[in-house]
């Protein structure tokens, strides 16, 4: 890591000084900072990747369960509210034990957590997922750590459950 921390810096220093040297004065800054925001940017990623590995995603996982729909055909998310703390591991446990397909769509709360993984019977997903259909019957598993703290949304977009009041909220709060 100290390698690439000088590695960085001197990398830093280089495109300034060349920025410097190509470029008018007023513009100067302006590259300098973008310049330096972009390699900000890829320092920092990697770094964010390997904190959650290393601990948050050692934590155990919070069990929660959400069902699509009911066995009576009811459009409705039970429980339709959730109250989530960020920088904590959850096991988000979906389940449609109705007689229709649902979908747990919740885009921008998607946004803002880190998805470990999702389990779909003997299937096991990476990376970024942004909603879940789930077909009558189904079950899946979402292991996440809430990042970003608010209030987001969450709603079945099939035509008429929306309107119907299969909707809900999850909340992600610092503490
Ligand atoms: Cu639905």
């Amino acid at each position: 890591m100290k390698v690439c921390k000088y590695l960085y810096q001197f990398l830093t220093k280089i495109l300034a000084v060349t920025a410097s040297a190509c470029l008018q004065a007023p513009r100067r800054n302006y590259v300098i900072l973008t310049l330096f925001l972009c390699l900000n940017f890829i320092n920092a990623t990697p770094a964010v990747a390997a904190n959650l590995s290393s601990d948050l995603l050692k934590q155990p996982a919070t069990e929660i369960t959400v069902s699509l729909g009911n066995a009576a055909n009811e459009l409705k998310f039970e429980p339709n509210h959730l109250e989530l703390l960020a920088g904590k591991r959850y096991d988000l446990r979906l389940t449609n034990p109705s007689q229709l397909k649902h979908y747990f769509t919740a885009k921008d709360f998607a946004d803002g957590i880190w998805t470990q993984k999702v389990e779909a019977g003997k299937v096991e997903i990476k990376g970024a997922i942004h909603e879940i259909e789930l077909k009558p019957g189904g079950e899946a598993e979402w292991v996440f750590v809430p990042l970003k703290s608010g209030i987001y949304g969450l709603r079945c977009p099939i035509a008429g459950h929306t309107e119907a009041g299969m909707i809900g909220n999850i909340v992600i709060s610092s503490n």
